[in-house]
């Protein structure tokens, strides 16, 4: 039996097992199916607002609501910010941190790029500031092992924020940090490889506290921007753009063009060089994918 409109509400979606979802609103969570509309899980995401309809003495999601932003990786809608966890072990990768800040950035997502076991001695804190310190919303370093959270509490509070990074840098285990408990599942580093083993599958809203609202995510390694058009690729470097209007010509790539404020920047200093020689690369790699 269907309810009046009047009775239909607007629950997040917290969780997604294939045709089974877990919503929530003002702190009652409920499950339910879903119309074969959405199809799979890949239809619906978490972070998603669904309308819900009570049928059969269930619950069917019936509608979702237009989303403010939108990732594949990690898959996540209506977020506000995304946190990037780094850690000394697995050895972070660059190019990844980049790639998810372009994500991030052209979706008008604000990013905190945090480095986590920082118990661990390695100089990768300075690196991580001057390297992401004028880009992201904030560098942080915290240890889930120790439960030095309070530079990312001071963040979280407030937002819908998303972890990404590799497999084994800590996102369950600093999940597990904020809530006080063991809840989610947390792997080990390979010792043969050094890498993650992918323990985390499925992404989930947890609410650790009061007004903390975070997403564990499974981890990744590789991260395709080729949807990219190379020529829009300067615009997700919001370093680049912050000085795009000194440069000589309008729409500068920060490539091969004469009197160009950025790489001006590079050679003094002023901004990080490995970010820029990567950006450089990133963009040839585009332009060259580019089918005509
Ligand atoms: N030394 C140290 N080790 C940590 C810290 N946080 C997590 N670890 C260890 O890192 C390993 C991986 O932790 P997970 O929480 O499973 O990592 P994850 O990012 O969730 O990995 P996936 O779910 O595979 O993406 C485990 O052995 C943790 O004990 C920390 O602050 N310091
Ligand atoms: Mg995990
Ligand atoms: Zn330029």
């Amino acid at each position: 039996m269907k309810e009046n409109k009047s009775d239909i509400k607007e629950f997040r979606v917290i969780k997604c097992e294939s045709n089974t979802f877990t919503l929530e609103l003002s702190g009652e969570r409920i499950s339910a199916i879903a119309r074969k509309k959405f199809k799979s899980c890949g239809g619906i995401v978490v972070g998603d607002f669904a309308r819900v309809e009570s049928e059969d003495g269930g619950f069917v999601i019936t509608e979702i609501l237009p989303r403010k932003n939108f990732l594949i990786r990690p898959l996540s809608a209506n977020i506000d910010q995304l946190v990037i966890l780094v850690a000394p072990a697995p050895k972070p990768d660059f190019f990844l941190i980049d790639k998810l800040i372009i994500n991030a950035h052209r979706q008008g997502i604000d990013t905190v790029v945090c480095l986590n076991k920082s118990d661990l001695p390695s100089e990768l804190f300075g690196e991580l500031k001057s390297q992401y310190g004028n880009v992201a919303d904030a560098v942080i370093r915290i240890s889930a092992k120790l439960n030095e959270l309070e530079p990312l509490k001071g963040v979280l509070r407030g937002k819908l924020s998303c972890f990404a990074g590799q497999s084994a840098v800590g996102k369950s285990s600093v999940s597990n940090a904020l809530s006080g408990g063991e809840n989610r599942a947390v792997g080990v580093l390979s010792q043969k490889n050094m890498r993650g083993k992918n323990t985390t599958t499925k992404a989930e809203i947890l609410m650790p506290e009061p007004d903390l609202y975070i997403i564990d995510t499974p981890g990744f390694s590789m991260l395709d921007i080729h949807e990219i058009p190379y020529e829009e690729l300067d615009l997700y470097y919001s370093e680049y753009v912050r000085h795009s209007s000194e440069c000589r010509y309008h729409r500068c790539a920060h490539i091969n063009e004469p009197d160009c404020a950025v790489k001006r920047l590079v050679e003094s200093g002023e901004l990080n060089k490995e970010r820029y020689l990567r950006y450089k690369q990133m963009y040839e790699e585009l332009k060259n994918s580019r089918q005509y």
